[in-house]
């Protein structure tokens, strides 16, 4: 059975803008200089490797900014440009998050249970609430028209809107699923944080989890908590920390609050569960988060599993010295290591497995997603074309009171729907 990879295309308003505490990558790089076609064209090559590999790879597609209906919501009025100019007068940070391109990390817009999990044999998707960051909160309503569009066929898809704010949902990132192959019922983990007085905010609440569980008609699943210890070295999300395909779950020790209970159960319930764990004494999870080990994709492959690794994992002496061993020890099915290099996504915090959401499909359910979110090379040659001619090459903090920039984002996103053959009508848009 197919897995699906549905990567978020970086937006035009690539921006650096420090906006998530507790993410240290972003908050470090806060007001640098972005280059947004560089990183749609870095996440682009990543696309093209994975369709290479055989995969099916589709796209999600950036949202519009920046969002006037926020700043208008909150009072700033007028036409377009003088809501843009006498906002980031007023307030620049508010104006950086009605910027945000972030929806461009789909690992974080929905949870997804395959159908062989489900009580009713359907595939269900909830869009997360992104409720705790407010640069998050307000992609909820364009991820949910787009999914609705995407998985519109209801013989085989369920697409929920997002649990009530009250509690915090970042959908996949804190998702995984175990199972012997992608077909067969699985064990599904959700992984949520506790709010303990920790430097960072927990993103992922319990109950939250639980509800997307109820939703999705799981008979098997289990909560596991994060390790605060993790939280705090910054794993805002545990697929900084942990990364799970078919029978494997490649992890480092400290990411989970009781690694032992959830070992145990998994090790019992997953026919061939495979355990590839990082050792504190040999990986700090200091190196883990600044590297993004974890943060690559296992993919199911010819022959085994292939990780795709951000450069950093490479030149990190620790990390590649474990991985070699990884990839040589005949214990376990991974036997490729695939690096590329996704620097500006990996400076505002989002590296390979941020940037997709994986959608196990039969072959029907797949036939049956509208085909315009899905890309083959010539797609993937025409997307390079469209970002080459419209995306901004550079964005710094001030240009974000410029309606010109506005002016050019929103065209190059025009150019999107139009080259996908999208009409903004059909996402809810006029
Ligand atoms: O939510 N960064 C994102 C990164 C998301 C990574 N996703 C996963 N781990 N799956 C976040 O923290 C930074 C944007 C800014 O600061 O401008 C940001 O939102």
């Amino acid at each position: 059975m197919p897995e699906l990879q549905l990567d978020g295309l970086v937006g035009p308003s690539h921006n650096y803008a420090g906006l998530s505490l507790g993410n240290l990558a972003a908050t470090a790089n806060a007001g640098a200089v972005s280059a947004p076609r560089t990183a749609a064209l870095q996440g682009l090559a990543k696309m093209r490797l994975v369709c290479g590999l055989g995969l099916p790879q589709g796209l999600l597609l950036p949202h519009d900014r920046p969002n006037l209906s926020l700043l208008r919501g909150l009072g700033f009025a007028g036409a377009d440009p003088e809501v843009l100019k006498t906002a980031f007068a007023e307030d620049p940070a508010l104006v950086a998050l009605a910027w945000s391109a972030s929806a461009m990390w789909t690992a974080n817009a929905a949870t997804v249970s395959p159908a062989a999990d489900s009580a009713d044999g359907r595939t269900h998707l909830s869009v997360a609430n992104l409720a705790t960051m407010p640069h998050r909160a307000q992609e909820w309503p364009a991820t949910l028209a787009q999914l609705r569009l995407a998985f519109q066929d209801t013989r085989h898809f369920v697409v929920h809107p997002p649990v009530p704010p009250s509690f915090g949902d970042e959908g996949a990132a804190n998702h995984m699923r175990l199972a012997p192959s992608h077909g067969a019922p699985g064990v599904e983990v959700f992984v949520y944080g506790e709010n303990r007085g920790g430097r960072f905010p927990a993103r992922q609440h319990a109950r939250a989890s639980a509800a997307v569980a109820r939703r999705h008609r799981l008979s098997r699943f289990l909560l596991a908590a994060q390790a605060d210890v993790a939280i705090e070295a910054g794993a805002f999300h545990n697929d900084v920390v942990a990364v799970a395909n078919g029978p494997v779950l490649m992890a480092h020790e400290q990411a989970f609050a009781d690694r032992n209970r959830l070992i145990d159960r998994l090790a019992r319930e997953v026919p061939g569960f495979c355990l590839i764990e990082a050792p504190a004494s040999e990986l700090s999870l200091e190196d883990a988060v600044s590297s993004y080990l974890f943060n690559a994709c296992l993919l199911s492959v010819e022959g085994g599993m292939a990780l795709v690794l951000p450069r950093e994992a490479e030149t990190n002496a620790s990390v590649w010295r474990w991985l070699q061993r990884v990839v040589q020890d005949p214990a376990n099915p991974i036997h490729t290591l695939h690096v590329r290099d996704l620097r500006e996504s990996m400076r505002n915090g989002g590296g390979p497995a941020c940037l997709r959401l994986r959608v196990q499909l039969g072959e029907a359910a797949l036939a049956a997603v509208d085909q315009r979110f899905l890309l083959d090379e010539a797609g993937l040659d025409k997307l390079e074309r469209l970002i080459e001619a419209w995306w901004p090459k550079t964005i710094a903090p001030a240009d974000l009171g410029n309606p010109d920039l506005m002016d050019q984002c929103r065209a190059a996103r025009t150019a999107l729907l139009d080259a996908l053959g999208i009409a903004p009508a059909e996402l809810g848009e006029v």
